[in-house]
């Protein structure tokens, strides 16, 4: 344990989507292996109530929440990323900068000597205090934004062209085509789309000039060799410490979730269910497919014969077949639908046997800790490359929609499910079989002198070496 007075370290979350919860797994266990220091969790009001009241829960009890402002608008009813741009705009106009002095006078006065924050937070390269960045998604697409402009400027040849070729003369990217890259798409004109590009583009070059260390959500060796190298290569102190749902003072570490984190009771119901007989399918917290494929998908997972268990917003529900939800409803398809999900603890769960997944970096962390097989569906950003890994690195498998193929369609669908689940042809085997050393390569990497594990103790060496 350490020695840790006068050390006040500030968690800064990008208060949008499902960033949030995976800082505060990231701050749960530093606060967790530094009980004597003092922890501010930073993050605005409406992202702090939807946490769950076990969030807060650390043995030191050495977490204090402090809410950012959101924007000089209430946030009722202004469009998300009207709200993500007024926040951005503020924090990086010294609104960061005033929350961390907030925080300090908060804690009587201790200033704040170490910022852990979102890596999409950029602006605390400018704090005036250590500044160690987590990278949320899939680390091969951090490698594209470092590179950004370089990258950018060879790409938009190949676009016009309408080729795809191999990056091959990108250190790390030589497995991924341009068509994976999370920018320069048709996306991009969007005006997410821009806003991302912006926020990304400051990321890419802040954290190699700026950043102490930066944490990646992966157990090292899951990446491919030459992508670590060039990460490794390009930032100081890149640690791989993840999947930070299974750090040290998680919840998924300290076992199930409260009863509350599960309000529709997808637990109970997976209880029921046999051994690695059940789909779950989410796309988690911004994608949405379009109407279309929502029916190819609701009738492939009736057709596959196999219990599901979906996590869709409830907007979506009415764009379902008819009497999709009233046959889930009565139980006669074997389907369960619901809003939300207590997602990392249904993919352990014995009866869980694939995932159809938009391949959010989190989803594909989560599923390979519960050693489950993978559909994936990627719509943008990272989760092209993460998809592409998913099929071609790790192979525990299948996508829709790369190499501009094999869109997504209620036979593919039907095909797919039915052969993770249970096929009996080789390439299905193999798939549930690396599904399942992934997952014990992780177990591994959480022992006591496991990879993960030793590269958070680094990591909270960093943070504590820094004082007032
Ligand atoms: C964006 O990702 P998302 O939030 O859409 O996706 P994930 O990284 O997969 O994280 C989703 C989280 O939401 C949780 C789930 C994941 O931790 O356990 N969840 C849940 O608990 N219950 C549910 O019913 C549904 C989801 C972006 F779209 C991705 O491309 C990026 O990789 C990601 C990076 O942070 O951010």
């Amino acid at each position: 344990m350490r020695s840790t007075s006068h050390l006040h370290v500030a968690v800064v979350a990008y208060p949008f989507t499902s960033h949030v919860p995976k800082l505060l797994a990231v701050a749960r266990a530093l606060a967790t292996a530094a009980p004597s220091a003092t922890f501010s969790f930073l993050s605005t009001a409406d992202s702090l109530a939807r946490l769950p009241a076990i969030a807060a829960v650390v043995p030191g009890n050495n977490i204090r929440f402090v809410e950012m402002p959101s924007s000089d608008d209430d946030g009722q009813g202004t469009p998300a990323l009207r709200r993500m741009e007024l926040f951005m705009e503020a924090a990086e106009a010294g609104g960061l900068r005033r929350a961390l002095e907030a925080a300090g006078d908060a804690a009587g006065g201790v200033r704040v000597s170490c910022v852990v924050g979102d890596a999409f937070m950029s602006m605390a390269a400018d704090a005036g205090v250590p500044w160690v960045a987590v990278w949320t998604g899939g680390p091969s697409t951090l490698l594209a934004h470092l590179v950004g402009d370089a990258l950018r400027e060879d790409i938009a040849d190949h676009r016009a062209r309408g080729d795809d070729p191999l990056l091959s003369s990108f250190p790390g990217l030589g497995s991924y085509r341009v068509g994976d890259l999370p920018f320069g798409g048709a996306g991009d004109s969007s005006e997410m789309g821009r806003f991302m590009n912006l926020l990304l583009g400051r990321v890419g070059q802040r954290l190699p000039r700026a950043a102490t260390a930066v944490a990646v959500n992966a157990f090292p060796g899951l990446l491919a060799p030459d992508v670590s190298t060039a990460l490794a290569d390009a930032l100081p102190n890149c640690l791989p410490i993840g999947p930070y749902h299974l750090l040290p003072g998680s919840t998924a570490a300290a076992g199930a979730p409260a009863d509350d984190d599960d309000p529709h009771g997808c637990l109970a119901w997976l209880a029921n269910r046999p051994a690695n007989s059940v789909a779950y399918v989410s796309f988690g917290t911004v994608a949405a497919p379009p109407p279309d494929e929502l029916r190819e998908l609701a009738t492939g997972l009736e057709a596959s014969g196999a219990p599901f268990l979906w996590s869709l917003r409830e907007d979506l529900w009415p764009l379902l077949p008819p009497g999709f939800l009233d046959r889930s409803k009565a139980n006669d398809s074997g389907g369960l639908v619901v809003p939300w999900t207590p997602q990392a603890a249904v993919l352990r769960h014995p009866a869980v046997g694939a995932f159809v997944t938009h391949s959010g970096w989190g989803s594909v962390v989560e599923g390979m800790s519960g050693g489950v097989p993978m559909v994936c569906r990627p719509f943008f950003g990272d989760q092209h490359m993460n998809a592409r890994d998913v099929t071609r690195l790790w192979c525990f498998g299948t996508a829709f929609g790369l190499d501009g193929g094999k869109p997504l369609t209620s036979g593919g669908v039907a095909e797919a499910v039915a052969s993770l689940i249970a096929g009996e042809e080789e390439e299905a085997r193999m798939m549930r079989t690396r599904a399942r050393q992934l997952q014990a390569r992780m177990v591994k990497a959480f022992e006591p002198d496991g990879g993960s594990i030793t590269n958070f103790h680094k990591l909270v060496d960093i943070v504590c070496a820094h004082r007032v």
